[in-house]
């Protein structure tokens, strides 16, 4: 029997998951191979999820928790997928704080499914983070937080290093000296997750290249750590819906994710990713704001209407009630300013429950 590709696909906040996932996906399917992907996340209400549903890419979503600690529900998405899109390859991206997969998703899938899967777990990295953590630059998260970016990094089968267009030729240069330097024994891909060439490498690689059947080795991972730093982290979810009389909503759209990013920013609160999905009734656009993020609004395609719906998705180093203050300034500043109408539904903000994983298989 063939094995299903599963392709489980980590990394930190921000480091272009989906954005490969997407672009793998799109690249696959104009191929005629047929995939679907899984979705994570802490919340329940996904800029991940309508954004891959958005381009037309069959999917399914673990909510409320990591895989790990969602094991049950990652293989019903699983199996779901199998059943209705019979799938060759599936994509699995987990929460952008999460770590153990190894030993709490891969080795439970390999040990209770044998032949079953071929599974890969490439770790994403943000080439200017990734620079900055091995030039012992940490100044950004609290120490807790580095600790689960650095264990993700440790279990990969695969590190991309992505985002690599942003630097120069001669930066990328010196950063792979640094890089070989420190994770020499990894697989390192290097890769602008825009390119298509750097993507059809990606699935080459973990289709063709990567073998590995057997359970994979165990980070020791101190559980008080890791939930430490999660607990650091603060999540908020708001689905908003802005109505303008004048057709102006996709301006107060854009002033309103402003106010937001430029709050967060002042008052000095690291943000790990800071997502939006604007919805203006006829196209969606995904808007981004990651750890060193520039300060330019990404250029929006959407056209003027009366009516728009936002999805907020922020995962900053912060109290969830302070962002959640913070967020509620924005929303009030901005009904003041544009004299839109802000509905506000939906809305969450907590932050991670200690990691509890359903299984956790050990090998040495
Ligand atoms: N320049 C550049 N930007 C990227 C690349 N990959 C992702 N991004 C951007 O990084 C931000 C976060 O990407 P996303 O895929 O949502 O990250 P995730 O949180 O790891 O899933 C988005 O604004 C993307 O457009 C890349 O290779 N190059
Ligand atoms: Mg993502």
């Amino acid at each position: 029997m063939k094995k299903l590709r599963l392709f489980l696909v980590g990394g930190f906040l921000g480091s272009g998951k989906t954005t490969a996932i997407q672009q793998a996906a799109i690249y696959l399917q104009r191929n005629k191979r047929k995939v679907g992907v899984i979705t994570n996340d802490q919340g329940t209400d996904q800029v991940d999820t309508q954004f891959i549903r958005g381009h037309h890419i069959p999917s399914e979503q673990v909510s409320d928790g990591c895989f790990c600690c969602n094991y049950n529900d990652l293989e019903k998405s699983v199996e779901s997928l199998k059943l209705n899109e019979r799938p060759e390859i599936i994509f699995a991206e987990s929460v952008g704080s999460c770590a153990d997969l190894a030993a709490t998703v891969i080795n439970p899938l390999l040990s209770f499914n044998p032949d079953e899967y071929q599974i890969v777990l490439s770790v994403f990295a943000d080439i200017r983070l990734l620079i900055r953590f091995l030039q012992n630059e940490k100044d950004i998260f609290y120490d807790n937080v580095n600790y689960i970016y650095e264990k993700q990094l440790e279990e990969a089968d695969i590190i991309v290093v992505n985002k690599t267009d942003l630097l120069t030729a001669q930066q990328l240069t010196k950063a792979k000296l640094l890089i070989e330097a420190a994770c020499g024994e990894k697989i390192i891909l290097y890769q602008n997750s825009y390119s298509s060439e750097n993507i059809e490498r990606w699935i080459s690689l973990m289709c063709y290249e990567f073998k590995n059947d057997a359970a994979r080795p165990t980070l020791e991972i101190d559980y008080d750590i890791y939930g430490a730093g999660e607990a650091e982290l603060a999540w908020l979810d708001e689905e908003i819906g802005i109505v303008s009389e004048n057709n102006e909503a996709v301006a107060a759209g854009c002033l309103l994710i402003r106010k937001i990013y430029d709050r967060i920013v002042s008052l000095g609160h690291p943000i790990g990713h800071l997502k939006f999905l604007m919805d203006n009734g006829q196209k969606q656009q995904k808007i981004s704001y990651t750890t060193l993020a520039g300060t330019d609004i990404p250029e929006l395609a959407l056209a003027e209407t009366g009516r728009v719906i936002i999805l907020i998705n922020a995962r900053v180093q912060v109290l969830p009630d302070l962002l959640e203050e913070l967020v509620e300034e924005a929303i009030h500043e901005t009904e003041l300013t544009t004299r839109c109408k802000i509905i506000e539904q939906k809305l969450s903000a907590f932050r991670p429950g200690y990691p509890r994983p359903t299984h956790r298989i050990a090998e040495t």
